[in-house]
């Protein structure tokens, strides 16, 4: 069996890169994809990605890949007034195959793609400061009103019900039937199971209420961690990544999406509990940010919903987490057999920050509604 090295340059020969691949790394801390830096021997082209994507989560690459293509030549349109470098660096580029495909099928079944690596850019899992949270909501916010006038017929749904609560917790629930012993009966997944349990009706409403009946339904991102943003040197947001998610949706999906990731003090599976704190300036650097950005087409409810969101999307997440720890790991890469469930106590243990919070975040978010 060839290794991995090998197997990445033979895939990357299927391509149109310019220049010869002299170096292959694995690259990024993405749960999803299987992603790898390729880079070309030295004074030649710029470097590559070659990403194998998630069969298990996307069985319909060639509607995936088309989805990709629309975003990125809306985008790429949209800043047409810059150098063909300069849109480079701020949108994704897809490279074809060489029989001009947007994704390679390798003779496993497995599917590639390939795009530009952006270049002297850095993704991280955890914000240091307030300036980079402001800078993140503005990008999140421009993203979204960017895509305000894509035609959202033109997209597929490839992932339906992506951020629906009954989805999840039906979810959770076949899980549990299909599972009844095992993980199931281990002590701190049954602790967390009625926490979310004792949660469900109150959350059920807020999103059918607060959320889904009142607000317009736009193209969001659907999966705004902080990591799918790519920083450039100075610190400053170059490029919205990771646009397997882009669909229709809620803003408070991706508002709450984002708060998530950013206004927790360490990593999403932070096995530290006690260490789980909010930091607050972020939340607000984040916040006007982000309506700095889309304050100008968000509706009154909608800037009304984004609490919710704060609330929903952890919780979400939580049931997610849970759910793959008790079937035994399908969906998230892990790096070690209680990840999951570490992954979900510790989205717990912010969702419980959150709530204790709630009226200093209530009052934060009021304040830069208005001002
Ligand atoms: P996943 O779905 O697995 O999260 P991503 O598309 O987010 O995959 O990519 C994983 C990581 O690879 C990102 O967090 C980022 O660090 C890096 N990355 C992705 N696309 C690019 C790019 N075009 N240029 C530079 N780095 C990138
Ligand atoms: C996955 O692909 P990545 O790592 O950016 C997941 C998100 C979750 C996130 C949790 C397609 O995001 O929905 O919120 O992990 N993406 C998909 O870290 O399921
Ligand atoms: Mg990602």
């Amino acid at each position: 069996m060839k290794n991995e090295t090998d197997l990445i340059l033979s895939i990357a020969a299927h391509f149109q890169t310019e220049g010869v691949i002299s170096h292959v790394k694995r690259f990024g801390s993405g749960h999803i994809n299987d992603t790898f830096r390729l880079d070309t021997a030295e004074g030649q082209t710029p470097p590559y990605l070659l990403q194998r994507i998630n069969r298990y989560i996307f069985p319909n690459v060639q509607r995936l890949m088309e989805n990709m293509k629309l975003v990125c030549d809306h985008l790429q349109r949209k800043l047409k007034h810059l150098s063909k470098d300069e849109v480079q660096r701020q949108t994704l580029t897809i490279i074809p195959t060489t029989s001009g495909k947007l994704y390679y099928e390798d003779k496993s079944g497995d599917c590639w793609r390939m795009l530009l690596l952006i270049e002297d850019t850095y993704s991280v899992d955890v914000v240091s400061v307030p300036n980079q949270a402001y800078a993140a909501g503005r990008a999140f916010g421009d993203f979204q009103h960017q895509l305000a006038d894509l035609d959202a017929k033109k997209v597929h749904v490839l992932l339906p019900r992506f951020h629906d609560i009954d989805y999840r917790l039906e979810n959770l629930s076949n899980a549990l039937v299909a599972h009844p012993s095992g993980r199931t009966s281990e002590p701190e997944v049954q602790k967390l199971l009625h926490a979310m349990e004792s949660r469900k009706e109150g959350m059920r409403r807020d999103f059918n209420k607060r959320i889904v009946t009142v607000s317009p339904m736009r193209i969001i991102h659907n999966d705004t961690k902080f990591n799918n943003l790519l920083l450039g040197q100075d610190g400053q947001p170059q490029c919205v990544i990771d646009l397997d998610t882009v669909m229709p949706g809620y803003v408070a999906f991706d508002f709450g999406d984002a708060i998530r990731t950013i206004i927790n003090s360490g990593p999403e599976d932070n096995p530290d509990l006690e260490n789980i704190t909010l930091n607050m300036p972020l939340f607000e650097a984040y916040t006007n940010g982000y309506l700095q950005e889309a304050g100008s087409f968000l509706k009154t409810a909608e800037v009304e919903s984004l609490l919710y969101g704060v609330y929903l999307l952890p919780y979400m997440q939580i049931l997610r987490f849970l759910t793959d720890y008790i079937e035994y790991d399908p969906y998230y890469k892990i790096q070690y057999p209680s990840h999951n469930l570490v992954r979900a106590q510790a989205q717990f243990k912010l969702l419980t920050e959150l709530e204790a919070q709630r009226p200093v975040l209530q009052s934060i978010l009021q304040q830069a509604a208005i001002s």
